[in-house]
């Protein structure tokens, strides 16, 4: 069946975070949705959403950019093509260089509007769910280990998670590795504790801190030193037993073969913007798997319409990591009539066509940038 794009509009929407979200490279108060939607024949219309973390801070497409690059370069090459299918339009963008970010939102449109014209969810147009719920982690970092602490008890006690993501990389590294050593202390030994450097250390500071993570009972390491030193990565990941995460450091399913290539051994986040959207997110699992890397779903921090693209991603994996796709409660609010469900540690995937997801659209025009 065949998708005609009549119509390309995107927004740019900021939401207040729930707290200030402290990361190596920038501490978030806000988040920017760059929201797309396509307006297709028979009135069908597809929802996506691109992000970033602090402007550009964390990578080279900020919002804005997004949202140019899909308003002036996408929406030519798509309005009145029939598309057969996420294969057909993947040739069409592969045109543009680079832009996965912006990519990954018109990716995840596109298979939200495809899933309604043939009446199946992003899921099985992606090789079919086999999972209907994930496990979901929460990110501490709020900047202070006894707020930290605080926050994962309640989130405990509540059941909402069951296990907890460290960002580090901003201080000295010996207050961070104290500040990881005191959380993990203080959730005890039957909790998943993973950190997050964001390329924050030199090869000497990681060689440094990843023995006392390690005996501490960090179970992963994410990203400590900088995503172009895939030589370090690859020697770090073999001397230590705590299983390296590569996530700056692996795109897509290219730089996921040159990685293995070059002998990783730990694991690969994998993240649909990144990639350049679900289906490509994908092509760098199967590549993984088929070399025995394990995986870990990941989030650029998305509200509702981006988590829910990359959750159905990931139904159709293993992932031996779990997901960090807490994105949504993070944010104060969203652009969605339902907020997802999150309970007992895990995040259930939406039922219905396409994603499975209504939006607000008074929510959307409310907080959308006039300009
Ligand atoms: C990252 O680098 O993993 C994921 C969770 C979070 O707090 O930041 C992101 C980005
Ligand atoms: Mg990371």
């Amino acid at each position: 069946m065949q998708l005609v794009v009549e119509e390309v509009r995107c927004w740019l929407v900021d939401i207040p975070t729930i707290r200030p979200h402290k990361l190596s490279m920038a501490t978030m108060g806000s988040q920017t949705l760059m929201i797309v939607q396509l307006r297709c024949q028979n009135g069908i219309q597809g929802w996506g959403e691109g992000t970033t973390i602090g402007g550009l801070s964390y990578g080279p497409e900020s919002p804005e950019a997004m949202r140019i690059t899909v308003e002036r370069y996408v929406a030519p090459l798509l309005i009145g093509q029939p598309l057969s299918g996420v294969a057909a339009l993947a040739e069409k963008l592969a045109v543009l260089r680079g832009n996965n970010f912006a990519k990954s939102a018109v990716e995840t449109a596109f298979l939200d509007a495809y899933g309604k014209l043939v009446g199946l969810p992003v899921a099985a147009l992606l090789g079919g769910a086999r999972h209907q719920t994930l496990p979901a982690l929460w990110t501490l970092a709020s900047g202070n280990t006894d707020k930290d602490i605080d926050e994962a008890r309640a989130l405990l006690e509540s059941g909402r998670h069951h296990a907890f993501k460290l960002k580090i990389g901003a201080g000295d590294l010996h207050s961070d590795v104290a500040h990881a050593i005191r959380i993990k202390q203080a959730l005890g030994d039957a909790i998943h504790v993973h950190v997050d450097v964001n390329q924050g250390w030199t090869m000497a500071q990681a060689l440094a801190a990843i023995p006392r993570l390690q005996a501490a009972g960090i179970t992963l390491i994410e990203q400590p030193t900088a995503l172009e030193d895939i030589d370090q990565l690859v020697d770090l990941a073999k001397r230590f037993a705590v299983t390296l995460l590569a996530d700056e450091a692996v795109t897509d399913a290219k730089q996921g073969l040159a990685l293995i290539r070059q002998g990783f051994s730990g694991a690969f986040a994998l993240k649909i913007a990144k990639a350049g959207g679900p289906f490509q997110a994908l092509k760098l699992a199967h590549v993984a798997e088929a070399a025995g890397i394990s995986l870990y779903g990941g989030t650029m921090l998305e509200g509702t319409i981006g988590t829910v693209a990359a959750l159905h991603a990931w139904s159709t994996l293993d992932l031996e990591w779990g997901t960090e796709m807490f994105g949504p409660l993070l944010l104060k609010d969203d652009v969605v009539v339902h907020p997802l469900t999150y309970q007992q540690g895990h995040l259930s995937l939406p039922s219905g066509n396409g994603l499975g997801i209504e939006i607000d659209e008074d929510k959307l025009m409310h907080y959308a940038r006039s300009a």
